[in-house]
C-alpha cells in the first residue's frame, strides 16, 4: 500500500524539477511495514549526463562567488535544517527504518556539518611562508576542481550527503548527487531545502537511480573530476579501477569489521553499554558497527551473560513506536545476507548464544526484522570475524593480554573504528598508538564520530582520503603555491644565494 498514493518524484537538474529520459522508476519502500514511500524515476546515463552539463555550467560562476557568501547558502540551509527535523525525522524513520531518536541525531549531524561548513566560507586557510630569497612573498591556497559526483549510501540518508555535499560547495565545487535506491525521499527532501534555501541552478542537481547505471556514468563522465562514494567495497574497487584512467580524484568510504576491546581492568557496566550500543543500534548498521568484541579471560564469561540478558531485552519494532529500540534492518536481501552469515558462523562452530532468527512476532513479519545476534568461542579467522555482516550480529573473541586483543582486532582487511575499554593509561595509550584504524575509542564504544574530526578509515576501509572536520577540505580542494617576486631582477631558486 503506498503511502503517497503513486506519485513519481523527478529528477533536479539545472534549477528544475524535471522527469527523467525513460519512464521506467523503482519504489522505496517501508523496511518496518512494506508499504511503498514513493516511486522514482530509474534514470539513464543521458540523464546523467543532462545533470553533469547543468553542474559544469554553474560551476562557471559558483567557483567565482566569493567563499563567505557561498557559506551564506549553507547556514540558510543548516537553519532550514532546523525547522524541518522532525519531518525530516519520521519521514527517516519511514523510508529506512532507524528508530526515531537516531533519525534525530541523523539529521541533526547534517545540521552540524552544514554550520561547520558554512563557517569554513570565512577561513579555507592556506599557508604563507617565508622564501629563501629577498624581495619574494609566497602562499598556498586551495583552489576549487569542478563537478562532484557524490554517491551517497541509505544507512545515513541525510547526514552523509551533507558530508558530502557541504564542503563541495563552500569550497567552490559543483555537484550531482545520487542517493542510495533505498532512500530517494530524503535525497529528494534533502535537496528541496538546498533549493528553499536560494541554491542558484545547476549548482546542486539530483538524479536517482541505480549504481549500475546512474553511478557508473557519473564515474566514466570525462566532466565529473571528483567522485565521493560511501558504500561497500566491491563497489569501491569498481569504482577506483573505473576512474583510474581518468585519473579522477575518488574519495572512498568502505567497509569496517570494528572491534571493541574489553581488558579485565574495565568498568564492565559501561563496557556492556558500549558493547549494545555499538553492535545494535541502527541494527548494526553502521559503518562503524561492533561486530565483534574481544574480551579479557576474567571478563569474558560474566560480560557475555550480561551481553545476552541485554540483548534478548530489546525490544524490536517500528521505529515510529516509542517504545521501539531495533528497527528493521533495510529490505530483503540485506535480511538474507545477514541470516546467511548466522549459518555460515554455525557452519563454523561458532556457539550461538542469542538471535540467529528473523523476527516475525506481532506483525514483523511485514517488514524486515533480525533477532539481535551474539556469536561466543568465536575464532579470528572465522568469516563472521573476518567480514563484514552489516546487520545486528556480533562476535565474542577471548584474547589473553592487551598484545593478543589489539593483534586480534587489528587481524582484519578493514580499519575504521575501533575501541577498548580499560582503567590503565598504559593499556589506552597503547591502544591509541597500535590499533590500527581511522577512529579509536577509549572507554566508549565504536561508534559516534563528531563532525569536525576527520572520518574515514586506513587499509581496505578507503583510499586514505577522510571526510568531515578539516581534512574534507583536501579532497574537494587542490592546492596552488603562489611564489610573488618583487625584486625587480631574475633571483633563480636553489642557485642564486639569498643576501
Ligand atoms: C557510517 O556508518 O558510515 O560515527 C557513518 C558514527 C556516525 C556515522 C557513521 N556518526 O557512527
Amino acid at each position: 500500500m503506498a503511502l503517497t498514493g503513486t506519485k513519481t518524484y523527478q529528477n533536479y537538474i539545472g534549477g528544475e524539477w524535471v522527469d527523467a529520459a525513460s519512464d521506467e522508476t523503482f519504489e522505496s519502500v517501508n523496511p518496518a511495514t512494506g508499504e511503498v514511500v514513493g516511486a522514482f524515476p530509474k534514470s539513464s546515463a543521458e540523464d546523467v549526463d543532462r545533470a553533469v552539463e547543468a553542474a559544469k555550467d554553474a560551476y562557471q560562476r559558483w567557483h567565482l562567488v566569493p567563499a563567505p557568501k557561498r557559506a551564506g547558502l549553507l547556514f540558510r540551509v543548516g537553519q532550514r535544517f532546523i525547522d524541518r527535523k522532525d519531518e525530516l525525522t519520521e519521514l527517516m524513520v519511514k523510508e529506512m527504518g532507524k528508530v526515531r531518536p537516531e533519525a534525530g541525531g541523523d539529521v541533526q549531524e547534517a545540521i552540524d556539518m552544514t554550520y561547520y561548513m558554512a563557517g569554513e566560507g570565512r577561513r579555507l586557510f592556506g599557508h604563507t611562508t617565508p622564501s629563501e630569497m629577498p624581495n619574494k612573498f609566497q602562499m598556498s591556497v586551495r583552489m576549487p576542481i569542478g563537478v562532484v559526483g557524490a554517491i551517497t549510501p541509505w544507512n545515513f540518508p541525510i547526514a552523509i550527503p551533507s558530508w558530502k555535499i557541504a564542503p563541495a560547495l563552500v569550497c567552490g565545487d559543483t555537484v550531482v548527487f545520487k542517493p542510495a535506491r533505498d532512500t530517494p525521499m530524503l535525497g529528494e527532501r534533502f535537496v528541496e531545502i538546498f533549493e528553499e534555501a536560494g541554491l542558484p541552478a545547476g549548482v546542486l542537481n539530483i538524479v536517482h537511480g541505480g549504481g549500475e547505471t546512474v553511478g557508473e556514468r557519473l564515474v566514466a563522465h570525462p566532466d565529473v573530476p571528483l567522485i565521493s562514494l560511501t558504500g561497500s567495497r566491491e563497489v569501491g574497487v569498481r569504482t577506483a579501477q573505473n576512474a583510474a584512467s581518468l585519473l579522477k580524484h575518488v574519495h572512498l568510504e568502505l567497509g569496517g569489521k570494528n572491534a571493541i576491546i574489553v581488558m579485565d581492568d574495565a568498568d564492565l557496566e559501561l563496557a556492556v553499554d558500549g558493547i549494545i550500543w555499538s553492535a545494535f543500534g541502527t541494527s548494526g548498521q553502521r559503518c562503524t558497527a561492533a561486530s565483534r568484541v574481544i574480551a579479557g579471560a576474567k571478563v569474558y564469561d560474566s560480560l557475555q551473560s550480561q551481553l545476552v540478558a541485554r540483548a534478548e531485552k530489546l525490544r524490536l519494532g517500528n521505529g515510529l513506536d516509542e517504545d521501539t529500540e531495533v528497527g528493521p534492518v533495510i529490505n530483503k536481501s540485506a535480511l538474507e545476507k545477514i541470516h546467511s552469515y548466522t549459518e555460515i558462523g554455525k557452519d563454523e562452530g561458532a556457539k550461538l548464544l542469542t538471535g540467529g532468527e528473523i523476527a516475525t512476532e506481532n506483525g514483523l513479519d511485514k517488514g524486515f526484522f533480525y533477532r539481535p545476534t551474539i556469536f561466543a568461542d568465536v575464532d579470528p579467522e572465522m568469516r563472521i570475524a573476518q567480514e563484514e555482516i552489516f546487520g545486528p550480529t556480533t562476535a565474542l573473541i577471548r584474547a589473553t593480554d592487551v598484545d593478543e586483543a589489539i593483534r586480534i582486532a587489528n587481524g582484519i582487511e578493514y580499519g575504521l573504528s575501533s575501541s577498548i575499554f580499560t582503567r590503565d593509561i598504559n593499556k589506552a595509550f597503547r591502544a591509541i598508538r597500535d590499533l590500527n584504524a581511522g577512529i579509536t575509542y577509549i572507554n566508549a564504544g565504536t561508534i559516534g564520530a563528531e563532525v569536525h574530526l576527520p572520518f574515514g578509515g586506513t587499509k581496505q576501509t578507503g583510499n586514505g582520503h577522510r571526510e568531515a572536520g578539516q581534512a574534507a577540505l583536501d579532497f574537494y580542494t587542490e592546492w596552488k603555491s603562489v611564489y610573488v617576486d618583487y625584486s625587480g631582477k631574475l633571483q633563480r631558486a636553489q642557485i642564486d644565494p639569498g643576501e
